[in-house]
């Protein structure tokens, strides 16, 4: 199982965009064409029909050594024994969800400001997200933060900086330069006419911009 900190490219299965029935399809389709973390996130489905899914997912992201991380719900990552949760600013701290879902659980925590990113650092989350950068009909409420915050970030993180919101293969460029390391994809992932193709090309920009990197 590759560790959270070996992860650059994050996928989200959302049902805002999957069917249930198309939930296993677009597991396999984003784990083959190369994401090394993935999310499920339902946020109208109740915790019962998460662990459903969870479980439909597991075999396939396990057999490619994906950890999933399980967006909400910590009783649920606890029960299906995910190897991460996810949570917001508006849910339970870490310590309260690492109180629920065991050591052996990483916890994510959602950030949109450099102060709440310093904050999640200091409350040990694992690692965070820090968007959204751009404009997205993903999280539709909430405002852009761009791309300037994205350096400082970087300067103090001590766990992994996952870049969200609006990302995708046009926009990488710009992402990358302004310091980013890692990106979570959702919509544009998702919506691809072909999602595999659509996550290689990102990967395979991802890996070139280290490659020149260093
Ligand atoms: N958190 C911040 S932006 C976002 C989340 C879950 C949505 C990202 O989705 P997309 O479609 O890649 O913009
Ligand atoms: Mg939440």
């Amino acid at each position: 199982m590759r560790p959270i900190e070996d992860c650059h490219l994050y996928g989200i299965v959302d049902l805002g965009y999957v069917s249930p029935e198309n939930v296993a399809g677009m597991t396999h389709a984003l784990v083959e064409g190369g994401v090394e973390v993935l999310q499920l996130r339902a946020k109208k489905l109740v915790a019962g029909e998460v662990e459903r899914l969870a479980e439909v997912m597991l075999p396939i992201t396990r057999a490619a050594g994906v950890p999933l991380v399980i967006n909400d719900h910590p009783t649920v990552a606890a029960s299906v024994r995910s190897e991460g949760i996810h949570v917001g600013q508006d849910d339970l701290s870490v310590a309260e969800v690492r109180a629920l879902v065991g050591p052996d659980c990483f916890v994510g925590k959602s950030t949109h400001s450099v102060a709440q990113a310093r904050a999640a650092m200091e409350e040990g989350a694992d690692y965070i997200g820090f968007g959204p950068l751009y404009a997205t009909g993903t999280k539709p409420d909430y405002t852009p933060i761009g791309l300037q915050d994205i350096g400082e970030v970087h300067s103090f993180a001590t766990r992994p900086v996952f870049c969200i919101g609006g990302v995708n293969w046009e926009r990488l460029p710009e992402i990358l330069a302004a310091g980013a390391r890692r990106v979570v994809v959702v919509s544009a992932f998702l919506c691809a006419p072909d999602v595999r193709v659509a996550v290689r090309q990102v990967k395979d920009a991802l890996e070139a911009q280290w490659k020149v990197g260093g």
